[in-house]
């Protein structure tokens, strides 16, 4: 008998090491449908009609997906891996989708740092973070960009500083988001992706956003699986365990 696991070994090290992993075309071709249409509907415009896309929108934060259950955070091709990675402990939350509109008038460059979902304007210090787009996105066209290998850096450093978990290393003297992605050996990449496809991250993987200056919208759907104790024990966020993967299954 043999049981089948969604990612494979490699996969699961790849993730570990690094901090994030590409799964391509992981999401069918109706589900991308489904939100562009209600998306589309939202914005009270559509994606042929320049003139009509609302510039001035960019995060859908309260956005409710119609239904509830098309969320990307309860997509039936994401929850066996979330299961995978961290054994049931992590549920689905949340996650807005995020609007990057074309300005080609604008010169483009890579952002110098980010920041981390797991503490900061959130504080979820063990969590998975996926992010998708709904059309591709080409290099320059206001790409996810992440910092690979970065989540040992904020590790690292709230390893040192573990009473800074609160959020006040944010306020710290010289204290500069650069701390958290001293990667020199690859700075930051971006999520040059087709429609679908999904990059899961570590929640103290540093990333941000970037600049578009090509012609198409970037459409980005986010999804946040956060530890459940979470919620339930809220000393349970102040812990920096030594094993940054203590509360997973890999
Ligand atoms: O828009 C993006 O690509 C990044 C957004 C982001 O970092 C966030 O919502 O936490
Ligand atoms: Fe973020």
């Amino acid at each position: 008998m043999t049981s089948s696991t969604p990612l494979s070994e490699q996969q699961v090290q790849h993730f570990k090491t690094h901090g994030f992993l590409v799964l391509e075309n992981l999401l069918d071709e109706s589900s991308l449908n489904q939100w562009r249409q209600q998306i589309w509907r939202e914005l009270e415009a559509s994606l042929d009609q320049p003139d009509s896309w609302p510039r001035e929108r960019t995060g859908l934060d309260d956005y409710q997906y119609d239904p509830p259950e098309s969320a990307l955070v309860h997509h039936p091709a994401l929850t066996p891996i979330v299961q995978q990675l961290s054994g049931n402990a992590f549920v689905a939350s949340g996650g807005a989708p995020i609007i990057r509109w074309p300005e080609p008038e604008k010169s483009w460059q890579m952002p110098e740092s980010g920041h981390i979902d797991a503490y900061g304007g959130r504080w979820a210090p063990f969590m998975i973070g996926a992010t998708t787009y709904l059309y591709d996105v080409e290099p320059k066209g206001g790409a996810f960009i992440f910092w690979p290998d970065s989540h040992h850096a904020a590790h690292r450093y709230f390893r040192q500083n573990p009473e800074l978990v609160d959020g006040s290393f944010l306020k710290e003297e010289g204290f500069s988001w650069d701390v958290f992605c001293d990667n020199p050996k690859t700075g930051g990449q971006e999520f040059v992706a087709s429609a679908g496809d999904v990059v899961l991250w570590h929640s103290y993987l540093t990333h941000n956003g970037s600049i578009n200056v090509n012609d198409s919208p970037r459409l980005a759907l986010f999804a946040r699986w956060p530890h459940q104790h979470q919620r339930q024990v809220p000393e349970f966020r102040y812990e920096v365990p030594e094993d940054l993967w203590k509360y997973w299954a890999i």
